[in-house]
Protein backbone atom coordinates (compact mmCIF):
# COMPACT_ATOMS: atom_id res chain seq x y z
CA UNK A 1 0.00 0.00 0.00
CA UNK A 2 3.01 2.41 0.79
CA UNK A 3 4.68 1.55 -2.38
CA UNK A 4 1.81 1.91 -4.41
CA UNK A 5 0.77 5.33 -2.56
CA UNK A 6 4.28 6.56 -3.23
CA UNK A 7 3.52 5.52 -6.99
CA UNK A 8 0.50 7.98 -6.92
CA UNK A 9 2.49 10.97 -5.11
CA UNK A 10 4.95 10.75 -7.67
CA UNK A 11 2.34 10.72 -10.72
CA UNK A 12 4.28 7.59 -11.84
CA UNK A 13 3.60 6.26 -15.72
CA UNK A 14 3.02 2.86 -14.07
CA UNK A 15 -0.19 4.34 -12.67
CA UNK A 16 -1.89 3.23 -15.72
CA UNK A 17 -1.49 -0.16 -15.40
CA UNK A 18 -1.93 0.14 -11.36
CA UNK A 19 -5.74 1.94 -11.43
CA UNK A 20 -6.65 -1.13 -14.25
CA UNK A 21 -5.75 -3.65 -11.85
CA UNK A 22 -7.06 -1.81 -9.13
CA UNK A 23 -10.82 -0.94 -10.32
CA UNK A 24 -12.40 -4.28 -9.52
CA UNK A 25 -11.25 -4.26 -6.24
CA UNK A 26 -12.65 -0.92 -5.38
CA UNK A 27 -15.90 0.48 -4.01
CA UNK A 28 -16.58 -0.60 -0.52
CA UNK A 29 -14.53 2.18 1.44
CA UNK A 30 -16.60 4.47 3.03
CA UNK A 31 -14.49 8.04 2.96
CA UNK A 32 -15.18 9.90 5.23
CA UNK A 33 -13.49 13.99 5.09
CA UNK A 34 -12.10 16.04 8.05
CA UNK A 35 -11.82 19.09 7.68
CA UNK A 36 -11.30 22.68 9.34
CA UNK A 37 -9.45 25.56 9.92
CA UNK A 38 -5.78 24.67 11.51
CA UNK A 39 -5.51 23.40 14.74
CA UNK A 40 -9.16 23.11 15.13
CA UNK A 41 -8.59 19.11 16.26
CA UNK A 42 -8.91 17.12 12.91
CA UNK A 43 -5.89 15.17 13.86
CA UNK A 44 -7.30 14.37 17.15
CA UNK A 45 -10.62 13.84 16.06
CA UNK A 46 -9.27 11.14 13.32
CA UNK A 47 -7.87 9.79 16.06
CA UNK A 48 -10.73 8.86 18.37
CA UNK A 49 -12.98 7.71 15.60
CA UNK A 50 -10.14 5.42 14.66
CA UNK A 51 -10.04 3.89 18.55
CA UNK A 52 -14.06 3.38 18.09
CA UNK A 53 -13.68 2.06 14.55
CA UNK A 54 -11.15 -0.29 15.57
CA UNK A 55 -13.12 -1.07 18.80
CA UNK A 56 -15.74 -1.89 16.16
CA UNK A 57 -13.62 -4.44 14.31
CA UNK A 58 -13.20 -2.00 11.42
CA UNK A 59 -9.91 -1.71 9.07
CA UNK A 60 -9.01 2.26 8.98
CA UNK A 61 -6.98 3.88 6.46
CA UNK A 62 -6.04 7.70 7.21
CA UNK A 63 -4.84 10.07 4.69
CA UNK A 64 -3.37 13.09 6.02
CA UNK A 65 -3.47 15.50 3.04
CA UNK A 66 -0.49 17.58 3.49
CA UNK A 67 -0.69 20.95 0.92
CA UNK A 68 3.00 21.68 1.42
CA UNK A 69 2.00 24.46 3.19
CA UNK A 70 5.10 25.50 5.86
CA UNK A 71 2.53 25.52 8.52
CA UNK A 72 1.90 21.87 8.29
CA UNK A 73 4.96 20.49 8.56
CA UNK A 74 5.12 20.41 12.22
CA UNK A 75 1.81 19.59 12.62
CA UNK A 76 2.35 16.27 10.65
CA UNK A 77 5.05 14.94 12.77
CA UNK A 78 2.71 16.42 15.47
CA UNK A 79 0.11 13.76 13.69
CA UNK A 80 2.74 10.86 13.68
CA UNK A 81 3.75 10.64 17.53
CA UNK A 82 -0.03 11.32 18.19
CA UNK A 83 -0.91 8.31 16.38
CA UNK A 84 1.59 6.40 17.06
CA UNK A 85 -0.40 4.19 19.48
CA UNK A 86 -1.97 2.40 16.09
CA UNK A 87 1.45 2.08 14.28
CA UNK A 88 1.76 -1.58 15.97
CA UNK A 89 -1.89 -2.64 14.29
CA UNK A 90 -2.28 -4.04 11.19
CA UNK A 91 -5.70 -2.98 10.79
CA UNK A 92 -4.99 0.64 10.39
CA UNK A 93 -2.56 2.07 7.88
CA UNK A 94 -1.61 6.30 8.27
CA UNK A 95 -0.17 7.87 5.64
CA UNK A 96 0.73 12.09 5.16
CA UNK A 97 0.46 12.31 1.74
CA UNK A 98 2.24 15.09 -0.42
CA UNK A 99 1.57 15.34 -4.52
CA UNK A 100 5.38 16.11 -5.27
CA UNK A 101 4.97 15.15 -9.15
CA UNK A 102 1.45 14.55 -9.95
CA UNK A 103 0.48 17.03 -12.31
CA UNK A 104 -3.26 16.98 -11.32
CA UNK A 105 -2.22 17.56 -7.73
CA UNK A 106 -4.29 17.47 -4.31
CA UNK A 107 -7.70 17.31 -6.84
CA UNK A 108 -5.83 14.30 -9.10
CA UNK A 109 -4.14 12.36 -6.47
CA UNK A 110 -6.08 12.05 -3.69
CA UNK A 111 -8.69 9.99 -5.29
CA UNK A 112 -5.95 7.91 -6.18
CA UNK A 113 -4.52 7.46 -3.24
CA UNK A 114 -8.11 6.75 -2.09
CA UNK A 115 -8.35 3.78 -4.66
CA UNK A 116 -5.62 2.30 -3.18
CA UNK A 117 -6.66 1.97 0.06
CA UNK A 118 -10.11 0.90 -1.21
CA UNK A 119 -8.46 -2.09 -3.35
CA UNK A 120 -6.55 -3.21 0.12
CA UNK A 121 -10.05 -3.35 1.90
CA UNK A 122 -10.04 -0.79 4.53
CA UNK A 123 -13.61 -0.14 5.36
CA UNK A 124 -13.28 3.12 6.31
CA UNK A 125 -10.46 5.95 4.90
CA UNK A 126 -10.30 9.14 6.87
CA UNK A 127 -9.10 12.34 4.92
CA UNK A 128 -8.26 15.13 6.81
CA UNK A 129 -7.21 18.70 5.00
CA UNK A 130 -6.96 21.76 6.17
CA UNK A 131 -9.89 23.68 5.10
CA UNK A 132 -7.81 26.52 3.12
CA UNK A 133 -7.19 26.17 0.00
CA UNK A 134 -9.27 25.64 -2.70
CA UNK A 135 -7.71 22.26 -3.73
CA UNK A 136 -7.60 21.34 -0.27
CA UNK A 137 -11.43 22.53 -0.08
CA UNK A 138 -12.26 20.47 -3.19
CA UNK A 139 -10.48 17.19 -2.09
CA UNK A 140 -12.84 17.93 1.25
CA UNK A 141 -15.79 17.89 -0.26
CA UNK A 142 -15.22 14.69 -2.84
CA UNK A 143 -15.74 12.60 0.39
CA UNK A 144 -18.81 10.25 1.04
CA UNK A 145 -19.43 11.76 4.40
CA UNK A 146 -18.22 15.16 4.89
CA UNK A 147 -17.49 16.25 8.60
CA UNK A 148 -16.69 20.06 9.45
CA UNK A 149 -14.91 20.87 12.27
CA UNK A 150 -15.40 24.58 14.03
CA UNK A 151 -13.84 25.32 17.43
CA UNK A 152 -15.16 28.00 20.25
CA UNK A 153 -13.73 31.02 20.59
CA UNK A 154 -11.80 31.92 17.28
CA UNK A 155 -14.81 33.21 15.14
CA UNK A 156 -14.74 29.86 13.41
CA UNK A 157 -17.75 29.57 11.70
CA UNK A 158 -17.46 32.97 9.84
CA UNK A 159 -13.65 31.96 8.68
CA UNK A 160 -15.16 28.33 7.86
CA UNK A 161 -17.77 30.46 5.39
CA UNK A 162 -15.33 32.37 4.40
CA UNK A 163 -13.35 29.50 3.07
CA UNK A 164 -16.19 27.76 1.65
CA UNK A 165 -16.72 24.96 3.68
CA UNK A 166 -19.47 25.91 5.26
CA UNK A 167 -21.66 24.93 2.46
CA UNK A 168 -19.76 21.46 2.09
CA UNK A 169 -20.48 19.88 5.68
CA UNK A 170 -22.86 16.92 6.24
CA UNK A 171 -21.85 16.51 9.94
CA UNK A 172 -20.88 19.53 11.89
CA UNK A 173 -18.85 19.54 14.92
CA UNK A 174 -17.98 21.89 17.57
CA UNK A 175 -15.15 20.76 18.55
CA UNK A 176 -12.98 21.96 21.92
CA UNK A 177 -16.54 21.46 23.61
CA UNK A 178 -14.62 21.67 27.24
CA UNK A 179 -13.61 25.72 26.49
CA UNK A 180 -15.67 28.65 27.12
CA UNK A 181 -17.90 29.73 24.09
CA UNK A 182 -18.73 26.48 22.98
CA UNK A 183 -22.35 27.24 22.62
CA UNK A 184 -21.64 30.76 21.07
CA UNK A 185 -20.27 28.51 18.96
CA UNK A 186 -22.70 26.32 17.76
CA UNK A 187 -25.70 29.13 17.86
CA UNK A 188 -23.13 31.04 15.21
CA UNK A 189 -23.06 27.61 13.44
CA UNK A 190 -26.47 26.94 13.41
CA UNK A 191 -27.22 30.77 12.25
CA UNK A 192 -24.45 30.97 9.90
CA UNK A 193 -25.89 27.40 7.95
CA UNK A 194 -29.78 28.84 7.85
CA UNK A 195 -28.23 31.67 5.92
CA UNK A 196 -26.00 29.07 3.82
CA UNK A 197 -27.34 28.47 0.63
CA UNK A 198 -29.96 25.78 0.60
CA UNK A 199 -31.91 27.71 3.70
CA UNK A 200 -31.95 26.24 6.52
CA UNK A 201 -30.83 22.82 7.30
CA UNK A 202 -31.28 19.55 8.53
CA UNK A 203 -27.17 18.70 8.69
CA UNK A 204 -26.23 17.96 12.33
CA UNK A 205 -24.49 20.15 14.49
CA UNK A 206 -22.76 18.42 17.12
CA UNK A 207 -20.36 18.78 19.94
CA UNK A 208 -16.78 17.14 21.08
CA UNK A 209 -14.00 16.98 23.06
CA UNK A 210 -11.70 15.21 21.07
CA UNK A 211 -8.80 14.97 23.60
CA UNK A 212 -10.87 12.67 25.83
CA UNK A 213 -13.02 11.12 23.11
CA UNK A 214 -16.38 12.32 24.16
CA UNK A 215 -18.85 12.74 22.11
CA UNK A 216 -17.39 10.65 19.06
CA UNK A 217 -18.79 8.20 19.33
CA UNK A 218 -22.24 10.49 18.51
CA UNK A 219 -20.46 11.44 15.40
CA UNK A 220 -19.50 8.23 14.68
CA UNK A 221 -23.01 7.61 14.72
CA UNK A 222 -24.01 10.48 12.37
CA UNK A 223 -21.32 9.67 9.91
CA UNK A 224 -23.18 6.09 9.78
CA UNK A 225 -26.37 7.85 9.81
CA UNK A 226 -25.47 9.92 6.70
CA UNK A 227 -23.90 6.85 4.91
CA UNK A 228 -27.25 4.81 5.44
CA UNK A 229 -29.37 7.50 4.26
CA UNK A 230 -26.92 8.41 1.39
CA UNK A 231 -27.32 4.63 0.49
CA UNK A 232 -31.35 4.43 0.68
CA UNK A 233 -31.49 7.78 -1.64
CA UNK A 234 -28.87 6.88 -4.05
CA UNK A 235 -26.67 10.28 -2.92
CA UNK A 236 -23.60 8.11 -2.30
CA UNK A 237 -23.56 6.85 -5.81
CA UNK A 238 -24.05 10.23 -6.94
CA UNK A 239 -21.45 11.58 -4.94
CA UNK A 240 -18.69 9.36 -6.22
CA UNK A 241 -20.04 9.62 -9.49
CA UNK A 242 -19.41 13.01 -9.49
CA UNK A 243 -15.50 12.21 -7.38
CA UNK A 244 -15.11 9.82 -10.34
CA UNK A 245 -16.35 12.63 -12.77
CA UNK A 246 -13.39 14.93 -11.20
CA UNK A 247 -10.61 12.30 -11.20
CA UNK A 248 -11.52 11.74 -15.01
CA UNK A 249 -11.04 15.17 -15.73
CA UNK A 250 -8.04 15.36 -13.81
CA UNK A 251 -6.32 12.46 -15.62
CA UNK A 252 -7.64 14.01 -18.54
CA UNK A 253 -6.18 17.65 -17.99
CA UNK A 254 -2.46 15.68 -16.68
CA UNK A 255 -2.44 14.04 -20.19
CA UNK A 256 -3.46 17.08 -22.05
CA UNK A 257 -0.60 18.74 -20.07
CA UNK A 258 2.37 15.91 -20.67
CA UNK A 259 1.16 15.84 -24.62
CA UNK A 260 1.62 19.89 -24.50
CA UNK A 261 4.91 19.41 -22.94
CA UNK A 262 5.94 17.40 -25.99
CA UNK A 263 3.99 19.67 -28.55
CA UNK A 264 6.79 21.87 -29.12
CA UNK A 265 8.88 20.33 -32.13
CA UNK A 266 8.25 18.20 -34.94
CA UNK A 267 4.01 18.21 -34.44
CA UNK A 268 1.12 19.20 -36.12
CA UNK A 269 2.10 22.79 -34.21
CA UNK A 270 4.31 23.80 -36.27
CA UNK A 271 2.01 23.79 -39.29
CA UNK A 272 -0.92 25.22 -37.18
CA UNK A 273 0.95 27.87 -35.57
CA UNK A 274 2.13 28.75 -38.81
CA UNK A 275 -1.76 29.05 -40.45
CA UNK A 276 -2.90 31.13 -37.32
CA UNK A 277 -0.12 33.45 -37.76
CA UNK A 278 -0.85 33.88 -41.32
CA UNK A 279 -4.73 34.38 -40.84
CA UNK A 280 -5.41 31.05 -42.94
CA UNK A 281 -6.86 29.95 -39.45
CA UNK A 282 -7.44 30.65 -35.79
CA UNK A 283 -6.73 29.68 -32.43
CA UNK A 284 -9.65 27.56 -31.59
CA UNK A 285 -9.87 26.14 -34.78
CA UNK A 286 -5.98 25.49 -34.49
CA UNK A 287 -6.38 23.90 -30.64
CA UNK A 288 -9.89 21.43 -32.08
CA UNK A 289 -7.37 20.24 -34.72
CA UNK A 290 -4.66 19.81 -32.49
CA UNK A 291 -6.85 17.95 -29.98
CA UNK A 292 -8.09 15.77 -32.51
CA UNK A 293 -4.42 14.99 -33.72
CA UNK A 294 -4.00 13.87 -29.58
CA UNK A 295 -5.44 10.60 -30.49
CA UNK A 296 -5.24 8.31 -26.97
CA UNK A 297 -2.45 5.30 -27.26
CA UNK A 298 -3.76 2.31 -28.57
CA UNK A 299 -4.78 0.00 -25.40
CA UNK A 300 -2.53 -3.07 -26.74
CA UNK A 301 0.28 -0.26 -26.37
CA UNK A 302 -0.78 -0.44 -22.69
CA UNK A 303 1.39 -3.22 -21.26
CA UNK A 304 -1.00 -5.34 -18.87
CA UNK A 305 1.09 -7.79 -16.62
CA UNK A 306 -0.66 -10.83 -15.89
CA UNK A 307 -0.45 -10.95 -11.75
CA UNK A 308 0.01 -14.66 -10.41
CA UNK A 309 -3.17 -15.22 -8.39
N1 LIG B 1 -9.17 21.65 25.00
C1 LIG B 1 -9.19 20.87 23.93
N2 LIG B 1 -8.11 20.80 23.14
C2 LIG B 1 -8.18 20.00 22.06
C3 LIG B 1 -9.34 19.26 21.75
N3 LIG B 1 -9.12 18.59 20.60
C4 LIG B 1 -7.86 18.89 20.21
N4 LIG B 1 -7.30 19.75 21.09
C5 LIG B 1 -5.92 20.31 21.04
O1 LIG B 1 -5.85 21.23 19.96
C6 LIG B 1 -4.54 21.20 19.38
C7 LIG B 1 -4.67 20.98 17.88
O2 LIG B 1 -5.21 19.71 17.65
P1 LIG B 1 -5.00 18.92 16.28
O3 LIG B 1 -5.80 17.69 16.39
O4 LIG B 1 -3.56 18.80 15.98
O5 LIG B 1 -5.66 19.94 15.27
P2 LIG B 1 -5.64 19.86 13.67
O6 LIG B 1 -6.92 20.47 13.25
O7 LIG B 1 -5.35 18.49 13.22
O8 LIG B 1 -4.43 20.82 13.34
P3 LIG B 1 -3.67 21.00 11.92
O9 LIG B 1 -3.49 19.63 11.33
O10 LIG B 1 -2.40 21.68 12.30
O11 LIG B 1 -4.56 21.88 11.10
C8 LIG B 1 -3.79 20.10 20.08
O12 LIG B 1 -2.98 20.67 21.06
C9 LIG B 1 -4.89 19.26 20.69
O13 LIG B 1 -4.46 18.58 21.85
C10 LIG B 1 -10.47 19.35 22.62
O14 LIG B 1 -11.52 18.75 22.41
N5 LIG B 1 -10.33 20.18 23.69
MG1 LIG C 1 -3.81 17.78 11.90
Amino acid sequence: VARLVSLVEDGSDQLREVMALLAPLTGHTHVVGITGAPGVGKSTTTDALLRCLRARGQRVGVLAVDPSSPFTGGALLGDRVRMQEHATDPGVYIRSMATRGHLGGLAAATPQALRVLDAAGFDVVVVETVGVGQSEVEVAASADTVVVLVAPGMGDAVQAAKAGILEIGDVYVVNKADRDGADLAARELHHMLGLAPGGPTQRPVLRTVAATGEGVEGLLAAIDEHRASGLRTGQLTARRTERAAGEVVAVAMAMLARHGQGLDRGSDLDRLAADVAAGRSDPYRAADELLAGLAPAPVSAVAMPTVPR
